[in-house]
């Protein structure tokens, strides 16, 4: 009888353990499994081989008169664990709803994400740099359709009427457009824009005109059928060949650094004459062309870097914007943003401005 009674308590020691363990796991991070609440029930009070069933089971061997306070002392067990087990198992219950609550909480105490910023496109922070350089010489900006006839594009440009660029291998031309002159093209520059305004106004005229334009290149790393130009164009009277390169050596110095210094080379295209290629010295190694010992690389070593066209506008182009070239002259320049963003920022690949990848976009651009 004394034995037996030890062994209740020892057993009622145990279980408070057990269940202390149990209690600890259910408010931790992990929790206390459902699975294992209904093991410590198999394990106490299972109907085979309980603890506590045993230990009734064992009262057979008792005298008449033991079996009364042992019996009571293992009911008060049996109650005591059947209780302990109930909260437990509510307990548990309890802490699974709060952990599903808390990670669904929004934690105000984290710092906040940062959004996404976006950026300019490098060809706009480009042609915004060169529209800024000759809005300081006092040139404004024109636009115009992407769309033109083969006039404004090619004609009233004096492109003969077997030039290759009017050649369809060269040009993207629009069905439904006319026939001749009236048929209707991807302009392959942005000069129609030029026509245009003299047309529209009298001189003195100064305009840059930027723009996407077209021509038949297959894609490459230096080519794509999709480009961006810069043209300008300057009329009044008595504009000369140094004023031309004036105006561009000083747009040079604003894009570029004050010591930029330009050459110009012969050249022909048919709506300036005469014309020239311009280059600026190259910005990478000061026109040495070297770089840290070795050749620079975006001079190729030479020093100079050709950066566009121009010359001074043909007598017949400006007649057929309207204007007496007995009266006025004028010069143009054209210019690839492409390049310029190309060179400036060291892009290995032109298709990279086309392709909007936001790894590459996300560069910062200045
Ligand atoms: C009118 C009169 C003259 C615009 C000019 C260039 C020289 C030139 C190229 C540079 C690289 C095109 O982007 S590019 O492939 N352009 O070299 N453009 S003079 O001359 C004009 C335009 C319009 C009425």
């Amino acid at each position: 009888m004394a034995d037996l009674l030890a062994s209740v308590e020892e057993k009622r020691r145990v279980f408070l353990e057990e269940l202390k363990t149990a209690e600890e796991k259910a408010s931790s991070p992990t929790g206390l499994p459902p699975v294992d609440v209904r093991a410590l029930h198999v394990r106490w009070l299972g109907q085979k081989q309980g603890v506590v069933t045993e230990l009734l089971a064992g009262l057979r061997t008792l005298s008449k008169e033991d079996k009364a306070p042992a019996g009571a002392a293992i009911n008060r067990l049996k109650n005591d664990v059947e209780a302990a087990l109930s909260s437990l198992e509510e307990k548990s219950l309890l802490f699974e709803r709060l952990r599903k609550q808390q990670a669904l909480a929004v934690d105000v105490t984290l710092p906040p994400r940062a959004p996404r910023v976006g950026r300019l496109h490098p060809l706009t922070v480009v042609r915004r740099r060169i529209e800024s350089a000759f809005a300081s010489l006092g040139y404004e900006v024109a636009e115009g359709p992407e769309v033109e006839s083969d006039w404004l594009n090619f004609e009233a440009l004096n492109f003969p009427p077997d030039h290759p660029a009017r050649d369809a291998v060269d040009t993207f031309f629009v069905k439904g457009g006319g026939e001749g002159k009236d048929r209707l093209l991807l302009r392959t520059h942005t000069s129609p824009v030029q026509i245009r305004t003299m047309l529209a106004q009298k001189p003195p005229i100064r305009i840059v005109i930027p723009g996407r334009v077209y021509r038949k290149d297959d894609i490459d790393p230096r080519h794509s059928p999709v480009f961006h130009q810069m043209e300008g164009l300057t009329v009044d009277e008595g504009v000369t060949f140094a004023n031309l390169k004036g105006t561009l050596a000083a747009f040079s110095r604003l894009l570029f650094t004050p010591e930029t210094k330009i050459r110009f080379g012969p050249t022909f295209f048919p709506f300036v004459e005469p014309g020239v290629d311009v280059a600026v010295s190259c910005v990478f190694c000061s026109g040495t062309g070297a770089a840290d010992g070795a050749t620079c690389r975006p001079c190729s070593g030479s020093g100079w870097i050709e950066i566009m066209g121009a010359g001074m506008v043909h007598p017949n182009v400006l007649r057929n914007g309207g204007i007496d070239p007995e009266k006025y002259s004028g010069f143009a320049f054209g210019m690839g943003i492409d390049r310029i963003a190309f060179l400036l920022y060291g892009v290995p690949d032109l298709r990279l401005f086309f392709e909007n990848d936001v790894r590459f976009l996300d560069r910062v651009w200045s």
